[in-house]
């Protein structure tokens, strides 16, 4: 009886852990209230299990990682295609859209404990003075991070 509970219960537990990992999608877009060549949300939060998908708006826009957790799995969508990742450790999560990457559109997930942050700001630095538009935008992004972090 003691045994049989006891599987119920882990059976209970495998189940919560499959429905509890959240699908999350974020939209490339030409134009939205945040600007011009943006990804939307451009900063997410997730679990560590969850999946995001990135959408194009149009064939002009991927999304590629820049910069992980160190071990995290990576991504790499092809231009106008949908690409998805499944977030698979802690911390902060860089990305941007090739085609747009002088526009500095990027986006930033994150996860958990965020012991990567430090470097992804020094990350989101080199990157950003190499920007034409919206230089503030990535650091903005890792700001609002570090806001909900504290
Ligand atoms: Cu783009």
């Amino acid at each position: 009886m003691l045994l049989r509970k006891g599987l119920l219960i882990a059976s209970f537990m495998a189940l919560a852990s499959v429905v509890q990992a959240a699908d999350y999608e974020v939209k490339m877009l030409n134009v939205s209230e945040q600007g011009n060549m943006v990804f939307e949300p451009a900063v997410l939060e997730v679990a560590v299990g969850d999946t995001v998908t990135f959408i194009p708006q149009d064939r002009g826009h991927d999304s590629v990682f820049v910069y992980t957790p160190p071990g995290a799995a990576t991504w790499h969508g092809k231009r106008g295609k949908k690409v998805s990742v499944t977030i698979d450790k802690e911390g902060v999560y860089l990305y941007k859209c090739a085609p747009h990457y002088y526009y500095g559109m990027f986006g930033v997930i994150y996860a958990g404990k965020l012991d990567n942050l430090e470097k992804a700001k020094t990350e989101a630095n080199k990157h950003s003075a190499k920007f034409i538009a919206n230089k503030e935008r990535l650091v903005g992004y890792l700001k609002q991070v570090e806001t909900v972090a504290q």
